[in-house]
């Protein structure tokens, strides 16, 4: 079962049966079908209780915008960027955009200038939206951008830029009828996927409302969430895991969504006793202090049922520790990636009826999907317990990176399947475990890293000949970036300085943590560099 040899091929699908998914449906449609059940509940809750938004209300302004932004002149097809932190606004745009059939570009703003302006040229964004704190860096962005752009404020009105009231005050019924087709591209959010520069990954309708119904849609669903469930919404929502697992699957069931601006661990201890949280989605980093922190023990945790942990490797001995915090609640990993739409797998043992599970299993593959391993030099499938790259295929994975066919075509093989750069097996039970890594992304409290983004600074640096970016292992980060560099012969030139030289044009978490100075970086003889190589020299001298 879950296993069938085809064209001889091992393919793994999950336990739960196929489901028919309506995903001819426009996104928003799809969100708010249910809506007459739970028109009237709190749907996005401010975490400072300064305001609650119910999800009649939250469907009202997603027509508003909409409109809205049609006076503004953003048609169907336009993209739009939103720069903001977590904060009710982020929601209501990005569906407001939805239902105009724009695009939305989803943007870290603590990015620096230079990172902004090369997802402003790469999705040709033609409005940010952001909040007035993040708006000094825009003069520079402009600078280094080839089209011209608007800028609408959150917050403050600030007098040279739009204001959000023009959407928020817009007339409903003038809300513009579009003809959207399931194949429209309605998400950019940007990723380095397996090798190169961040690149605008295109997910349409279909391939969101796929993966949301994957977790949360028929008799069984994967994730058991409900209107009665009250959701915390502490992962930045520019991230694909928040905006589809914490946001999308909420508005399809009709769950309360607590939205926290940033993450400090008394405020979210706060937040979760207050609002009786029910299912907390994390990343590795926040279990850890959820976990190991004195201060956590002062509160009442008894509302959560379900804890997930995601979009990085979650040790054992980790979530042995939060269990004896947490002994009610179910714990389990998700296992997702921005191409892919995004979930990959899924815990089971948070569906309605459940599966057992084992601890450092990141799921099973989601329903609807087929799974294959293969070995990553002959591209030959493997049965169980072999471990080879994971490639998933189904409706929920991208359309491709925007404006390069040649990524695409090397991430998604002729057969639709997508690789995602992972190594791990499926076990006897349907379990996936992920072992190792064949991309070049660090990951940084689940950030990604992109090591070619870090070489490319490096290398216009004039006393850098050559340079390499690694991930080093780290016990809260999960990973840090560090470099290898060759510099220019009879130079003076310190590990600090470079590293300050990096730090300068990135945002907080790409900043280098160490400088080796090397003679060569290793390659092959095609000029590829040979990360694995770096990372076993980095971890002998470590050992050292
Ligand atoms: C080990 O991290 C993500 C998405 C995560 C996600 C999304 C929805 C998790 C749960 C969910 O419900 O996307 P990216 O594109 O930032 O990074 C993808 C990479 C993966 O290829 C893998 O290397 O992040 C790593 N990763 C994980 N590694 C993601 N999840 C896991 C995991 N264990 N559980």
């Amino acid at each position: 079962i879950g296993m069938e040899n085809s064209c001889d091929q091992y393919i793994f699908r999950s336990k739960l049966p196929d489901i028919d998914i309506p995903n001819h449906l426009p996104l928003t449609q799809y969100c708010f079908q249910h809506l007459d059940e739970f028109a009237e509940r709190p749907c996005l809750i401010r975490s400072d209780g300064s305001k609650t938004y119910s999800f009649a209300e939250v469907e009202l302004y997603s027509r508003r915008i909409s409109a809205g932004l049609s006076q503004l002149g953003i048609e169907k097809g336009d993209v739009v960027m939103l720069l903001l932190p977590n904060c009710v606004e982020f929601a209501l745009i990005f569906l407001g955009l939805t239902a105009r059939g724009a695009a939305c570009t989803t943007c870290n703003p603590f990015y620096t200038a230079q990172e902004i302006a090369k997802q402003v040229n790469g999705s040709r964004a033609k409005l940010i939206v952001t909040q007035a704190a993040f708006t000094d860096k825009l003069m520079e962005v402009a600078n280094a951008v080839f089209h011209g752009f608007k800028v609408m404020t959150t917050d403050e009105a600030i007098d040279e830029y739009l204001h959000i009231a023009l959407l928020m005050e817009a007339d409903e019924d003038l809300c513009p009828a579009i003809a959207p087709n399931p194949a429209d591209v309605i998400a950019i959010p940007y990723s380095s996927g397996t090798t190169g520069l961040p690149k605008g990954v295109m997910l349409t309708h279909r391939s969101l409302i796929t993966s949301i119904a994957q977790q949360v849609d028929g008799e069984n669903p994967n994730i058991h969430m409900t209107k009665d469930d009250v959701i915390i919404c502490v992962l930045p929502m520019f991230h694909i895991y928040s905006l589809s697992t914490v946001l999308l699957c909420s508005l399809r069931v009709g769950a309360s969504i607590v939205v926290m601006t940033k993450f400090e661990i008394v405020a979210l201890m706060e937040v979760i006793q207050k609002f009786k949280v029910t299912i907390a989605p994390l990343v590795p980093p926040i279990v850890l202090a959820l976990a190991k922190n004195p201060i956590v023990e002062k509160y009442d945790l008894s509302s959560i049922r379900m804890l997930m942990s995601g979009a990085a490797p979650l040790g054992k001995d980790l979530e042995d520790l939060f269990h004896s915090r947490v002994t009610q609640a179910i714990i389990g990993q998700g296992y997702g990636m921005t191409e892919a739409g995004p979930v990959i797998a899924m815990c089971l043992g948070f569906a309605k009826s459940p599966f057992a599970v084992k601890v450092g299993a990141c799921g099973t593959v989601v329903r609807n999907a087929e799974m294959k391993i293969v070995d990553p030099e002959t591209g030959i499938s493997l049965p169980r317990n072999e471990s080879g790259e994971i490639c998933i295929k189904g409706e929920q994975i991208m359309k491709g990176y925007i404006g390069d066919p040649e990524a695409t075509q090397r991430t998604i093989d002729k057969d639709g399947f997508l690789h995602t750069g992972d190594i791990g097996f499926v076990d006897d039970d349907d379990e996936i475990f992920i072992v190792d890594r064949v991309k070049e992304i660090i990951k940084f409290k689940g950030f990604q890293v992109p090591p070619a983004e870090l070489e490319s600074i490096l290398l216009s640096h004039p006393e850098i000949i050559d340079a390499a970016c690694v991930p080093r292992k780290d016990e809260v980060a999960g990973e840090v970036p560090v470099a290898f560099v060759v510099k220019a012969s009879k130079v003076e030139l310190s590990a600090s300085s470079v590293m300050e030289f990096v730090a300068r044009q990135v945002v907080f978490y790409k900043k280098l943590r160490d400088v080796y100075f090397v003679d060569a970086i290793p390659k092959s003889p095609s000029g590829k560099i040979l990360r694995k190589e770096l990372r076993l020299r980095l971890e002998q001298m470590h050992r050292n």
